[in-house]
């Protein structure tokens, strides 16, 4: 969070964590799609010829006010291959909420406990836990056949029995839903804070 008094604005950063190919990108730019121009910027996307992301893609949207202040919510995706392991740390910086955006296929579960253990480790070397922090878990690409139903998702990766959405991101199923209950737990936790 950074708090900018004179222009009274609030700049909240969310990042959208998970393993390659979940559908991190593909949830922003559905909420591109989907929210009035008049409340977003432009869709920053940094990609690979393969349509993976390189570094981060960037999105920036206001609405609301809180204390007279304006919220302004920079969204973030990581870039999910492995090998991108130092700037997934340095977009986690400042973080102030996260959408866990896991994927569905039973062949993907060990990438989503991998990335989930990489998220933890990383917020841990920021001094925060995600026992104490506002996030969200979505179950990605529920479209697909070979799937793990929610509750077996649920087992494996909510043990701290955070909220979780089923989404299929493109069909722009459960990313405004992810979207709205992120801003709302990271507003309260705000609230308390200013
Ligand atoms: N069937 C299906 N495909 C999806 C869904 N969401 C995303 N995809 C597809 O999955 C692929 C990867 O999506 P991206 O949004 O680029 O994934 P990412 O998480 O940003 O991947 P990295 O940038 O490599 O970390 C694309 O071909 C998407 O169209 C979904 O709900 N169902
Ligand atoms: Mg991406």
């Amino acid at each position: 969070m950074f708090v900018n008094w004179a222009q009274k604005e609030i700049n909240l950063k969310i990042v959208y964590y998970g393993p390659g190919l979940s559908g991190k990108t593909t949830n922003l730019e559905c909420i591109y799609q989907q929210i009035d121009p008049s409340l977003r910027g432009e869709l920053i996307t940094l990609k690979t010829r393969e349509e993976r992301t390189l570094y981060f893609d960037f999105l920036q949207l206001e609405f609301g006010r809180i204390k007279g202040m304006q919220p302004k919510f920079n969204l973030y995706t990581i870039p999910g291959q492995v090998y991108y392991a130092e700037s997934r740390k340095i977009i986690l910086r400042g973080v102030d909420g996260v959408v866990f955006v896991a994927d569905s296929q039973k062949d993907r579960m060990i990438e989503n406990l991998d990335s989930l253990l990489d998220l933890e480790e990383n917020m841990i070397s920021q001094g925060k836990t995600l026992e104490a922090f506002p996030w969200l878990l979505q179950y990605n690409k529920r479209d697909l056949v070979d799937v793990y139903s929610c509750e077996e998702m649920d087992k494996k990766l909510n043990f701290l029995d955070v909220p979780r959405i089923e989404a299929v991101a493109v069909q722009n199923k459960g990313v405004v839903e992810s979207l709205k209950l992120i801003i709302q737990r990271v507003l309260t936790t705000v609230q308390e804070m200013i």
